[in-house]
């Protein structure tokens, strides 16, 4: 059979990580892997190249066509899915991914055949294997929602698998043609490698959490190390939630790697309070390799701190921040700006990040409630759109107490001093540097979001829009 995957590309209302980074999309490469052997399989990353869709269905007709999903693709997956029916009106398509997993509903469609609920490797092979055999009844697969005369219909659950370890290694060779076009801010040679995924803390405004059922699920540090050894990139980004979730992990996975010299440079996801518990494992990996972890603050105070959820505290940190720094990793700060933000609130983070040096990179997040999460759940009826391309981590959706342009506008002059002081920390003004090509990218990068935060305020109503007529909601098992 030929089966064809797509990655879709973010629409022209979502700001963001996409000018400044491009990633392998690692779920396809995943649910690609579990069915190569077999078929015939194609992918095309419309992220990297918006043409290639209509190039690829002039030359291949697919049987099954399978897009993955996050929040904001809903619109462009679907407006790919509507282009794939006219071309191959038998084809039968599949939607898979994070968002679809918390919140089906949103592709409820008539281009959409079956939505896949959770880990895809399995559900994807078991629908291919039953379109194979002629039989076009999907119902008897667990953890998927499948297309009826009556609507979508939910099948038996598929519990999340306890550990990652049976799936199969990510089919690289299906994004051959794009490898060249990924990178990390100034990092060109790069690879997403999955060492777990999911969390078990309660931030209430985290889908993560949500779309691992609350667990934490590894995959075991020997299969991690096989992996990483046969990768020729030079920087490896942990796509988890938190790596460093189970340190000893994490700490046998290091000393692989350091025993076997394998010398590269590593992003990770990790929590403050996993650095201040951990120091040597931490340590550990600052030999390997470890040059930036994305840590959430999420707020300078206590009291805003508590109501996050995140179980975390100023203490934990601050020490946090300062053993990063004496161990040479970079951090990467994450603070969340609430809907009463007033420009006080940016001064003294402002204030924060330039007394803590050890902080090398900051976002700065308006709080976003993600459907399926605590946070939304409390908000859902008082957001200002359902427009998917701004639920982004940059728009404010909930009413705010400035107005939203000067918002931005004081998100823009925060980010604007966090990256001059990174420039000059790394010496990045070097005319080497800055006209190389990633330097010339990143620049660029930073310009359109640039443009981008000045204009958001125009995608996000003022005042709370009627919702869609959407199908009701259906409950993800
Ligand atoms: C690494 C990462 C990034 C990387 C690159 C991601 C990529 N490859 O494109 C960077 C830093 C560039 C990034 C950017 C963004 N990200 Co991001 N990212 C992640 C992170 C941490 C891991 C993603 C990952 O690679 N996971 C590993 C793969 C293997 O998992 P997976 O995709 O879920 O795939 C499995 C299943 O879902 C399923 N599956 C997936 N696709 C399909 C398709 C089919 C057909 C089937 C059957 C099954 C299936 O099977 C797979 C294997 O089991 C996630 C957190 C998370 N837990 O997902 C956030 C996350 C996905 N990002 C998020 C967001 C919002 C963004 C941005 C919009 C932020 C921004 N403003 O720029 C952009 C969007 C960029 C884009 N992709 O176009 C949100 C999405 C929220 C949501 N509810 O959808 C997440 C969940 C983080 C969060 N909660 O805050 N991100
Ligand atoms: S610690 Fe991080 S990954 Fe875990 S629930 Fe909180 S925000 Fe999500």
């Amino acid at each position: 059979m030929n089966i064809l995957l797509i990655n879709p590309p973010c629409g022209p209302r979502t700001i963001g990580l996409r000018n400044i980074a491009r990633i392998e999309p690692l779920g396809l490469e995943l649910i690609g892997a579990g069915v190569s052997q077999d078929h015939d399989v194609r992918l095309v990353d419309l992220e990297a190249a918006p043409e290639d869709l209509t190039k690829m269905l002039d030359v291949f007709r697919p049987d099954v066509v399978g897009i993955t999903s996050e929040i904001v693709h809903v619109e462009t997956a679907i407006d790919a899915l509507r282009e794939v029916r006219v071309a191959a009106p038998g084809c039968l398509a599949v939607v898979g991914g994070h968002h679809p997993t918390l919140c089906p509903q949103d592709f409820d469609d008539p281009s959409v055949d079956i939505i896949v609920l959770g880990e895809g490797v399995h559900s994807f092979a078991e629908i291919c294997r039953t379109r194979e055999q002629g039989r076009d009844d999907y119902t008897a697969i667990a953890g998927i929602m499948v297309r009826t005369d009556n609507g979508l219909k939910l099948t038996a659950a598929r519990p999340m698998p306890a550990n990652l370890d049976d799936q199969p290694l990510p089919d690289r060779s299906l994004t051959a043609k794009y490898r060249d076009s990924y990178f990390y801010i100034l990092e060109d040679s790069i690879a997403a490698v999955r060492t777990s995924t999911g969390c078990s803390f309660p931030c209430i405004f985290c889908s993560c959490r949500v779309y691992s059922q609350g667990k934490f699920i590894p995959r075991s540090p020997e299969l991690v190390f096989e992996e990483i050894k046969n990768l020729d990139e030079d920087f490896i980004m942990f796509c988890d939630d938190h790596s460093f979730h189970d340190p000893e992990r994490m700490r046998i996975l290091g000393e692989m790697l350091l025993e076997a010299g394998i010398r590269k440079r590593y992003f990770a996801y990790g929590r403050a309070d996993s650095i201040v518990e951990n120091p040597d494992v931490y340590a550990l990996w600052a030999k390997v390799g470890l040059s930036l972890v994305m840590v959430g603050l999420e707020a300078i105070d206590e009291v805003s701190l508590k109501r996050t959820g995140k179980r975390s505290s100023t203490a934990v940190n601050d020490e946090a921040v300062e053993i990063l720094g004496e161990l040479g990793i970079g951090l990467s700060a994450g603070f969340l700006i609430e809907p009463d933000f007033s420009p006080e609130n940016f001064d003294r983070i402002d204030q924060y990040i330039k007394e803590r040096p050890s902080i090398l990179l900051a976002e700065f997040t308006p709080l976003t409630p993600f459907p399926g999460t605590v946070l939304y759940n409390k908000t859902k009826d008082t957001l200002l759109t359902e427009d998917r391309q701004v639920y982004d981590l940059q728009h404010f959706l909930m009413a705010t107490k400035l107005p939203p342009q000067q918002l931005y506008r004081m998100m823009l002059r925060s980010y604007r001093k966090v990256i001059l002081r990174m420039i000059m920390k790394l010496r990045l003004w070097r005319p080497h540097v800055l006209l190389s090509h990633s330097g010339r990218r990143v620049l660029v990068g930073l310009f359109r979001n640039h443009l981008a935060f000045l204009n958001a305020h125009r995608d996000v109503p003022q005042q709370r829009e009627e919702a869609p007529d959407r199908a009701p909601e259906v409950a993800a098992p």
